[in-house]
């Protein structure tokens, strides 16, 4: 471990993307440690990625595009950091992103993995991808899934240390450059129940829970064969059974939890009038708003029929991405 005066002159610069899961996480085995009840597998998105930066300070902070965050909100940026550190090294993290939090889009995912990497620059602790992986988790289990490359398989991991709790790169963007993703912003409310409120209740109260987590369980390899096959529709189809049965079980809990909206339940009943069923797929996180899968091929066709649906609501097209990254950065460059 560094000392503090060879720290004090340090910077870390590092950038992480959102990622989308197609096999959802919705249930931990442990909270404390973030460790999934279920293996999960998602999309890195080419963007926007989420910049963190790091220097020294007198007591932790982090500022928010350029909004200092309270106290209490700190602990999960703590998690990561006192993995790596010892005492009395304290940092000051500016998070710069244009990505909507609790929206239900994963915005911590980004943070947390940049978070992760920067802070093994800072501290000069050497990690591979899978610990740098498992490291985001302590921030915020989906981050596990937004440091390795392209599609990206959570794997649940059996230990009570959740060293083996990490996610690796099923294959990287390239495999399968066709693929496009629209995220449609119909609404940009925080959530009312937080995912880790959701899922804790959903464990201790839904009985679904049980079929469901078995149900994740089986759905990621098979889910993790159709990326490997390039397979869209049947890609297609396991993804859109995969988010409903996550927002049914949602409604089974004491009390109930309902992220979607009437609107965007009604938006995807039009479109499967409107186009081939296997030429789309739609997904939604802890939150209203739909993430469209399609190929490129089909993307004109979906983005007229969104524009005739739900006119001048913005929209983000992507295409799958590369992980979290250092970035070169400088001192100045910190908010
Ligand atoms: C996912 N979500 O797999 C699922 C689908 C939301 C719905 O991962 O408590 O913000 O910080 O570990 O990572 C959101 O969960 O929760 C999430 P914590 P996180 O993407």
């Amino acid at each position: 471990m560094p000392s503090r005066s060879m720290l004090s002159s340090r910077s870390a610069v590092a950038s992480a993307p959102p990622n989308i899961a197609l096999v959802k996480y919705w249930g931990k085995r442990d909270e404390s440690g973030n460790l999934p009840a279920a293996d999960s597998v998602s999309i890195c998105l080419d963007g926007p990625r989420t910049k963190v930066t790091m220097v020294p300070s007198d007591a932790d902070e982090v500022i928010w595009n350029s909004e200092r965050l309270a106290e209490p909100l700190l602990p999960p940026y703590q998690r990561v950091l006192d993995a790596l550190r010892r005492p009395p090294h304290r940092v000051r993290i500016g998070v710069t992103t244009s990505v909507p939090v609790a929206a239900g889009l994963a915005g911590s995912a980004a943070v947390m993995a940049a978070l992760a990497v920067a802070a093994a620059d800072y501290f000069e602790v050497a990690l591979g991808d899978p610990a740098l992986s498992a490291l985001a988790r302590c921030g915020s289990g989906s981050a596990a899934r937004s440091v390795p490359a392209g599609f990206a398989y959570w794997h649940r991991g059996a230990l009570a240390d959740g060293s083996d709790s990490f996610a690796t790169s099923i294959a990287g963007p390239e495999h399968w450059p066709e693929l496009r993703l629209v995220a449609l912003f119909l609404d940009r409310e925080r959530k009312l129940v937080s995912s880790t409120v959701g899922m804790r209740r959903t464990a201790a109260t839904s009985p679904l829970y049980r079929r469901w987590v078995e149900a994740c369980n089986e759905a990621a390899p098979r889910m993790r064969d159709y990326i490997l096959a390039r397979d869209f529709a049947a890609l297609a189809a396991a993804t859109r059974e995969q988010a409903m049965h996550m927002h049914a079980t949602c409604l089974t809990t004491q009390p109930p939890i309902l992220y979607l909206s009437r609107r965007a339940v009604a938006l995807l009943e039009t479109l499967d009038t409107a186009l081939p069923t296997d030429s789309w797929s739609a997904t939604f996180d802890a939150g209203t708003n739909p993430i469209f899968l399609t190929l490129s091929q089909h993307l004109p066709d979906l983005v007229a029929a969104l524009e005739e649906l739900a006119p001048g609501i913005e929209r983000l097209v992507a295409r799958p991405g590369k992980g979290a990254a250092l970035e070169a950065g400088q001192p100045g460059d910190t908010p």
